[in-house]
């Protein structure tokens, strides 16, 4: 029981220190642009919710303009 706690521990750990994912990385169809399914995919452990934060004008596609100002210093998605 004791190994199993320290293991969840360490993914938890894990997940909670893991940085911001290439576009090209979660890109599946490789179309340039990141989908709400691609997003989640890629993006798990975030809130549905910071896709529609993320989508600057809307258009319900993550392009590279709006993924990298979310992952720049002080962006939704960048790493703290
Ligand atoms: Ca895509
Ligand atoms: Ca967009």
């Amino acid at each position: 029981m004791r190994n199993l706690v320290l293991t969840l521990a360490a993914v938890a750990a894990t997940a909670s220190f893991a940085t911001a994912k290439e576009m090209s990385e979660m890109d599946v169809n490789a179309d340039g642009v990141l989908s709400v399914e691609e997003f989640a995919a890629g993006h798990a452990e975030v809130d549905p919710a910071v896709f529609a934060a993320i989508d600057a004008n809307e258009d319900g596609l993550i392009d590279p303009a709006e993924y990298a100002a979310a992952t720049d210093e002080g962006g939704v998605l960048a790493d703290s």
